[in-house]
């Protein structure tokens, strides 16, 4: 007979927000088991090892905060990491913790139930075990399901074909023909980093990009010291920021300042070379349709200023939505790249790609050869994850299904009717696509683990959100999606790349500090409109 392991929690992933759970639930004294469907450590930085996967967020802010001794003893090496530096530094943090005793590796959670009379939840894996928890926490990411889309004759093709989220390592691009199809953040990278050392590059483009020139930099020990001797103020002042980084929007209204002034703005804006062109200068360009335009012109400007051939210019340049309206890239050669004799760039937009071949695949009746396919085809974002693992809450009723026709939650940590489930970087918190993750994921985890210590304080054994205090946020969420341009564009924001999912702006936009003090709040109000017996 299956024999049922017994634990306080069951904490599913072990990226950055899984390996934080484990510290915390470690130091609160829990007995816990850790699952992640990975081989090794580290998560988003553990699947996304395609080449050119980069961090786009400063270093000296995408870590964790909460040992003065790992702070010291980090020195990070680029303003922007390259994966395999962020991936080192998980496994850093992983050994020095000594967390991976905690950690079943190559193990995915298939289905979990929750049991009213015990309180407890029942987790089941691919593996045929079986646990039982009070607690079932999911870390299992924002950004780690991966699309496929189905082309016809998928299967047919004689090549390799690459997920870029599911990446073979040591696959050899070099002197290879090779077709990238998508140009999001993810394929951008890839293009500029291979253009080089591939004999041919095709890439298959439906929408185009707004990205923003990356300013990275070399970091030495001296200059490097700089930024820790900052860390007392970095590691608070992020929790007060829109979007979780060291910057702001901090910029006076649009409208006061004159035509000059407002492009000398955009300029060191766009010199800083980071998120800040995005979400560190002109609030307005979220919400003010005319001024987006201007800054979309402005950035449309920069990017043909880049391109040789003018037709390869127009075709790069976005016009189907507005600057800062879908996640912005930040690119290092992607707009040179097209200047290769080597690289061809074709519009899947009014012509989709037909069907692979057993040589490459065909668009308008063109047949392309090809040795690899990488698919940078994005993911399921936001809810893929928890959707998957088949969980059934109070009643049955089933996560799947409620977020097949309507995706809610309560501050992206609970949802009605999942009585002790924590979903941290859930749907309708900022940390799906408005923060700077590290930051969020930090504060997530330290809310989840808040939380339990109060149940455990207060003899509770069930908690979870009232349908009232749920309705209310999905309504706050929805008034500040709605007064932003974010809607009117099409991308896994709002959960456009994905058939059949309910439109709704995965994230929460009304700031990071804004979600903290509101989350700050719910704690010190004894959970006020959750339900916890
Ligand atoms: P994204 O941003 O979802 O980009 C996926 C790309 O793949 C995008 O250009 C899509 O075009 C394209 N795509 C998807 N399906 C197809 C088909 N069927 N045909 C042609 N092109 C297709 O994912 P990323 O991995 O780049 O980035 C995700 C996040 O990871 C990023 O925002 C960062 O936060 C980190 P579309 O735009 O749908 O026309």
């Amino acid at each position: 007979m299956q024999t049922t392991r017994d634990f306080d929690a069951i904490v599913v992933g072990a990226g950055i927000a899984g390996l934080y759970a484990t510290y915390r639930l470690r130091e609160m004294g829990l007995s816990f088991q850790v699952l992640d469907a990975a081989p090794d450590v580290g998560g988003t930085w553990y699947w996304n090892s395609y080449p050119g996967a980069r961090v786009d967020s400063q270093s000296y802010v995408y870590q964790y905060w909460f040992s003065d001794e790992l702070l010291s003893e980090w020195d990070w090496s680029e303003r922007f990491p390259a994966q395999p530096e962020t991936e080192r530094y998980l496994n850093f943090v992983a050994d020095k913790f000594a967390l991976r005793d905690h950690i079943a590796f190559n193990t995915r959670v298939t289905h979990a139930s929750w049991d009213a009379a015990a309180s407890r939840w029942t987790i089941e894996t691919d593996g045929g075990e079986r646990y039982s928890a009070k607690y079932f926490v999911s870390c299992a990411g924002m950004l780690s399901t991966p699309k496929v889309p189905p082309f016809p004759d998928h299967e047919k093709f004689k090549g390799a074909i690459a997920h870029t989220a599911r990446w073979p390592r040591g696959l050899d691009l070099k002197g290879k023909r090779v077709g990238v199809i998508g140009t999001g953040a993810t394929g951008i990278q890839v293009i500029q980093t291979i253009a080089s050392e591939v004999a041919e590059l095709k890439v298959f483009q439906r929408t185009a990009q707004y990205a923003v020139r990356m300013n990275n930099e070399r970091y030495d020990a001296a200059r490097f010291a700089e930024w820790r001797a900052q860390y007392p103020r970095l590691r608070e002042h992020v929790h007060h920021t829109f979007a979780g980084f060291d910057f702001d929007f901090h910029l006076p209204s649009w409208h006061s300042l004159t035509p000059a002034q407002r492009h000398a703005e955009l300029e060191t804006l766009w010199a800083d070379g980071s998120l800040a062109m995005w979400v560190g200068g002109f609030e307005e360009t979220l919400v003010d349709p005319a001024i987006n335009e201007e800054v979309s012109e402005f950035v449309r400007g920069k990017i043909r200023a880049q391109i040789v051939d003018p037709k390869v210019a127009e075709m790069l340049v976005p016009r189907l939505y507005g600057f800062g309206t879908y996640r912005v890239p930040l690119e290092n050669g992607y707009y040179e790249a097209f200047n290769r004799d080597n690289v061809e760039l074709i519009d899947v937009r009014a012509d989709p790609i037909e069907r692979f071949t057993d040589k490459g695949l065909v668009v308008a009746g063109r047949e392309f050869e090809l040795d690899v396919i990488i698919l940078a085809t994005g993911f399921d974002a936001g809810t893929g994850a928890l959707a998957r693992m088949d969980v059934c809450g109070r009643d049955g009723r089933s996560l799947t299904e409620l977020w097949s026709k309507d995706i809610r939650s309560t501050l992206g940590l609970q949802v009605h009717g999942f009585p002790n489930l924590f979903t941290v970087a859930g749907p309708l918190a900022p940390s799906t696509a408005f923060c700077n993750m590290t930051t969020c994921l930090q504060q997530q985890v330290d809310w989840v683990a808040n939380c339990i210590t109060w149940m455990r304080a207060n003899g509770k054994s069930a908690i979870e959100p009232t349908r009232e205090r749920e309705d209310e946020w999905v309504r706050h969420h929805d008034e500040v999606a709605n007064a932003t341009l974010l809607m009117r564009t099409k991308s896994w924001y709002t959960g456009d790349n994905i058939e059949g999912k309910p439109r709704r702006l995965l994230s929460y936009i009304g700031g990071v500090d804004n979600y903290r003090k509101i989350c700050d709040e719910t704690q010190a109000s004894g959970y006020q409109g959750f339900m916890a017996a």
